[in-house]
């Protein structure tokens, strides 16, 4: 490959990862052609659907960062401190997510966030061909086909295909016709109905703004995230089946009922429920897993294409983007297409698979843990802890949401870390009287301190 002619690369989907990674490979110098199903969202408005905001949290803000896109997304997004967990009696209390107000997260307006990227992308070059959806590809020949919704098929050449087209990918339907990838898919027998809080009459947030509220239930729960239009998006997550489930809350109206006896608070806040639950569609959960994410030197998969996790950590987004900065960091490494792309999966793989395993435990806690008492106590552990060794004892939410180790490095290290909290925990109501000597020796003996572990 000649270093004057500059190198090529098709990408499937302009959503959240495709337009961030155009923009990454324009800036450096490559040709960059985007196929995005749906019209363009600043011409037409955002037909995007599903959850309305999202956290964006360190990891996706490095990768901003990256494509110096971090300005402009942040100029629209709110701080979230904690969460805010909402008791059953109405009762609040704000969980800290961080030390301070360097450690907090972000709510961010899918539609907004995505037309950044795009102006970004466009500007650093990339071009964008909209109301194009990827039909059917011949991988020998590197020909793509696109259907434009009037019932014209345009084919187009490509030199490598990168499938940014998310948990529905078309492109990974091809390449799974070519080649096994391995493909499974675990439906989480939970799914979630997105309602919205207005702003009050006098135009302001009807709750705390700078958190993320919870309404843990047990089996089930309610969050709100905030939106810079002084608006939240509540998303209620239920059982498909039992009591209270989509089965047994058919219709608005039974879902007035089931918030009027489980999200009492709520209610007032939420004029519109049961227009808003018949008009809204019930979004389905699940976790794709993958054996392989790449075909030789012609295709590539990313973000939700490759490992669509359940959303309960907040990091699908946020993993999303890592990925275009590694795949980005290969290509540029590499004149090597599959070089590259074989790198970039073996780098990725296990770390989206850990994100994917936290996401589901975190369902759990989020729902039945975060106002149970022995939590609550070994939280407090875990904070005495980080302050006594922060070098090694770092919570399980910092390490997912405030650094940007290694996912798996994470999960290797929380697990070892809530093992140690709740045996040290175990018994008790409060930490006094407990054996800091014994606790600050298993600290030693099991976690090396965080420089080792990246290393
Ligand atoms: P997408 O954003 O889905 O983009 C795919 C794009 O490809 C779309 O524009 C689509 O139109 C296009 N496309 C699809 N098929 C074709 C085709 N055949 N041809 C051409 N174009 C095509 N993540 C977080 O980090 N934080 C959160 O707080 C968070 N909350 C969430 C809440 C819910 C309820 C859900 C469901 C998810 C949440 N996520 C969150 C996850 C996040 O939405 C995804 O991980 C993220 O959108 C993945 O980005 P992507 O670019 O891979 O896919
Ligand atoms: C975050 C949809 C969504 C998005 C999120 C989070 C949660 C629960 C959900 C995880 C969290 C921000 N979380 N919150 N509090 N503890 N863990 O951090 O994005 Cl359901």
């Amino acid at each position: 490959m000649g270093t004057d002619t500059p190198r090529h690369i098709t990408l499937i989907g302009a959503g959240l990862a495709g337009a961030l990674l155009a923009t990454l490979m324009a800036r450096a110098g490559w040709r960059v052609d985007v196929f995005e199903k749906r019209g363009d969202p600043r011409v037409q408005g955002y037909a995007g659907g599903r959850s309305i905001n999202l956290a964006l949290t360190e990891r996706g803000r490095h990768a901003l960062r990256m494509a110096d896109a971090d300005d402009a997304v942040m100029r629209q997004a709110v701080m979230m401190r904690g969460r805010m967990v909402h008791a059953l009696d109405g009762r609040l209390q704000l969980q800290r997510y961080g030390r301070d107000d360097a450690e907090v997260i972000w709510s961010i307006h899918r539609g907004d966030l995505n037309i950044t990227l795009l102006d970004l992308a466009e500007q650093a070059g990339a071009n964008i061909h909209f109301d194009r959806r990827l039909d059917a590809v011949d991988f020998d020949a590197r020909i793509a086909r696109f259907a434009d919704g009037q019932g014209g098929l345009h084919p187009v050449g490509f030199t490598a295909l990168v499938g940014t087209d998310g948990a529905g990918s078309s492109l990974r339907g091809a390449m799974q016709q070519r080649e096994e990838l391995g493909e499974r898919t675990e439906f989480l027998d939970h799914s979630y109905k997105e309602l919205e809080i207005p702003p009050s009459a006098d135009g302001a947030f009807m709750m705390e703004p700078n958190a993320l509220h919870i309404w843990p239930r047990g089996h089930y729960m309610c969050i709100a995230l905030p939106n810079d239009e002084r608006t939240f998006t509540v998303t209620l997550f239920l059982p498909n089946q039992g009591d209270p489930s989509f089965a047994s809350v058919r219709n608005g109206r039974e879902a007035k009922a089931l918030f009027l006896r489980d999200f009492a608070d709520a209610v007032p806040l939420i004029p519109e429920l049961e227009r808003d639950w018949d008009a809204n569609p019930t979004g389905l959960l699940a976790t794709l897993y993958l054996d392989r994410w790449h075909l030789g030197d012609r295709a590539v998969l990313l973000g939700d294409a490759a490992h669509a996790m359940v959303p309960f950590h907040g990091q699908g987004m946020n993993c999303a983007f890592e990925d275009c900065v590694s795949l980005a960091h290969h290509l540029q490494a590499s004149s090597d297409l599959a070089q590259a792309f074989a790198a970039f999966e073996a780098e990725r793989k296990p770390n989206a698979l850990a994100i994917q395993e936290m996401a589901l435990e975190n369902y759990v806690e989020m729902r039945d843990k975060v106002d149970d008492s022995g939590f609550l106590l070994q939280r407090e552990l875990e904070l005495a802890l980080q302050q006594r060794h922060p070098q090694r004892f770092v919570p399980h939410y910092a390490m997912v949401s405030f650094m940007r180790i290694p996912y798996a490095v994470a999960q290797h290290r929380s697990h070892v870390q809530r093992d140690l909290l709740v045996r040290h925990t175990a018994g008790r109501t409060s930490l006094e009287g407990i054996d800091w000597a014994a606790i600050d020796a298993d600290v030693h003996a099991l976690l090396p301190t965080l420089e080792d572990a990246v290393a």
